[in-house]
């Protein structure tokens, strides 16, 4: 084998860590072969079925986050998820309203928020929210809702304060039918997720911050399939009879 410019360090150092650990691993579990075969088909119907990024998003990506980012100042991050898509509509005026159908579903929401910097104010910070419908379905993924419903992108203010007009999330459902549904209810895990709002934050001289909102009192909290809730990302619905208002501020890494 020759060297190429393709080589990457990191490569060689995670797969000869991962041995080192698996190795542990499997002489505590001792699998015996037909176990090892039995895994071998899940992975490939995984692979067929297009759900490895949603069993790596619910099964894996929680673990890797507290990991790297456990101790760090800020706002925790969580979960990018599976849903995540580029080039969402820009929204240009406060309050901004989340694309959304005449008759959208659900209970309207009314989310305030602020962004900050490690270093203290924080003006004009990019934002991207999305979330699922009030039929538990994300926009552009399996959804009859048009591409990019509730989803889209926006500037905090010179202040970094936010307004966005949405609908409350409602617990979502990962799916059943496929081989992640398979291995969720053959390890006796329920499959849903609490409400949740993801969102992203972008400026300049700070980490990227991918996190979600989640709400008091939600029945799935403590159980939440893909292990994504942080306390400090839980925010309270108070209803306003016509609609809902939720607050939460959001605190960037400087770099
Ligand atoms: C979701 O909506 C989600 O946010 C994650 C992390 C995994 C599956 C579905
Ligand atoms: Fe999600």
């Amino acid at each position: 084998m020759t060297k190429t410019s393709t080589t990457n360090p990191r490569v060689l150092g995670a797969y000869e860590g991962f041995v080192k650990h698996l190795k542990n691993f499997l002489d505590e579990q001792q699998f015996n072969h037909e176990e090892y075969t039995n895994f071998v088909k899940w992975a490939d119907r995984l692979g067929r079925s297009g759900e490895i990024p949603l069993f790596l998003d619910v099964f894996v990506e929680t673990h890797v986050l507290e990991s790297k980012y456990k101790d760090s100042p800020g706002t925790e991050p969580s979960l990018l998820g599976p849903y995540y898509e580029e080039n969402s509509p820009v929204l240009e005026k406060s309050p901004f309203v989340m694309p959304q159908r005449d008759d959208e579903p659900g209970d309207k929401l009314v989310f305030t928020g602020n962004v900050s910097s490690t270093n203290g104010p924080l003006a004009h910070t990019k934002v991207e929210w999305w979330q699922d419908d009030a039929d538990g379905l994300y926009s552009n993924y399996d959804s009859p809702a048009p591409d990019f419903n509730l989803r889209g992108q926006f500037v905090t203010d010179e202040n970094g304060d936010f307004e966005v007009h949405s609908i409350v999330p409602i617990p979502y459902q990962i799916p059943t039918d496929g081989p992640t549904g398979e291995f969720t209810f053959a390890a006796g895990y329920h499959a849903y997720r609490p409400a949740h709002i993801h969102i992203k934050f972008e400026h300049e001289g700070h980490e990227t911050l991918i996190t979600q909102v989640f709400f008091e009192g939600d029945k799935w909290l403590e159980t939440d399939v893909a292990g994504g809730v942080r306390e400090s990302l839980l925010t309270k619905l108070e209803d306003k009879g016509d609609h809902k208002e939720a607050s939460l501020n959001f605190v960037m890494r400087a770099e």
